[in-house]
């Protein structure tokens, strides 16, 4: 483990990207579920995904510049749309106004500058027909119901709900991720529910011991966050590293002598928010930045693209700062 984390250690520094067509929104990317927009009002976003600034190449440059050596881009996120060309959807970029495989162009502009790719994958999928409806999806059960209503509610939704199928797509398209793209560096699933979580996913519902196996059957270098939920269970791979979420730099020292990587945003939102104001300055970037790496850590800045495919203006000024202070 060490030997394969080596490079990742030494790295400190990566960025983040979430994008899908929940930057069109721009008013975060979990607006799907905040909203509890069913998927024809959320159909919108999809039909009108063109990103026609984007240009991968760019964003590697600006991360290179920032002294950022690695980066991890949504592949899917929670809405379930694939920026990939995948097998088992259609609910991909190459049917949008895109029409190409965005990953593949990300992998490659990345790794022409020297960067290392890591794919981010979410677990949860509020799109994919078979996924059952829980607590964290948008079509949940009201927030004032009683523990019976509640009962009665999910049983009722989810009935003809398989995830079994589910399980099967999540594998096939982990495969598809880890045979098509070359060597990838990190892979970052995400999430599962804490033990207690009555309507929530759990490691099962994602077979996590066996996917595991087969990410590092596949790739065997990769490095694996550890949001399978196994390290809960005590089993003896519960991924390679932990990921405090946008915690303060002081709360950063307790994961002093583990592996671990902070995720952090440059305001409150992982997608594109055009109108949040919570921005960081440089001095909170830099004592988010130091602290990780003064304490064994690593830090992860995520930059949320807009549907166009490009950096607001925000992002690049706080990358220049970076590579200024750099
Ligand atoms: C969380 C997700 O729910 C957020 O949307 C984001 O992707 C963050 C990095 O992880 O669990």
């Amino acid at each position: 483990k060490a030997e394969r984390l080596k490079w990742w250690t030494d790295a400190r520094f990566g960025m983040f990207i979430h994008w899908g067509t929940y930057s069109l929104a721009a008013r975060h990317e979990w607006v799907k579920h905040n909203e509890r927009m069913t998927d024809s009002a959320y159909q919108k976003y999809f039909d009108n995904f063109n990103p026609d600034e984007f240009e991968p190449k760019k964003w590697a440059k600006e991360a290179k510049a920032a002294g950022m050596k690695y980066a991890v881009l949504t592949t899917k996120h929670h809405e379930g749309f694939c920026l990939f060309d995948s097998k088992y959807t259609d609910y991909k970029a190459t049917n949008t106004q895109a029409h190409r495989d965005l990953v593949k162009e990300f992998v490659e502009a990345f790794r022409s500058e020297g960067i290392k790719v890591g794919f981010y994958y979410s677990l949860l999928d509020w799109h994919y027909p078979d996924y059952t409806i829980d607590d964290a999806h948008p079509q949940r059960a009201p927030d004032n119901y009683t523990e019976e209503q509640k009962a009665a509610y999910y049983a009722k939704v989810n009935k003809g709900r398989d995830m079994n199928k589910y399980r099967q797509y999540l594998k096939n398209q982990i495969t598809e991720l880890l045979t098509n793209y070359g060597k990838i560096d990190i892979l970052w699933l995400d999430w599962t529910w804490d033990k207690g979580a009555k309507y929530g996913k759990h490691p099962q519902d994602w077979d996590a011991v066996n996917l595991v196996k087969l990410v590092r059957k596949l790739q065997p270098g990769i490095i694996v966050n550890n949001r399978l939920g196994l390290d809960q269970d005590g089993y003896s791979d519960g991924g390679d590293f932990v990921t405090p979420e946008q915690v303060k730099p002081a709360q950063l020292l307790k994961y002093k002598g583990k592996y671990w990587e902070t995720c952090q945003t440059f305001s409150g939102s992982w997608g594109y928010y055009r109108d949040e104001t919570t921005w960081k300055n440089q001095r909170q970037l830099l004592d988010l930045l130091i602290t990780s790496a003064a304490n064994g850590g690593n830090l992860i800045l995520n930059v949320g693209p807009t549907g166009r495919g490009e950096f607001d203006y925000r992002a690049t000024k706080a990358l220049d700062s970076l590579a200024y202070w750099m």
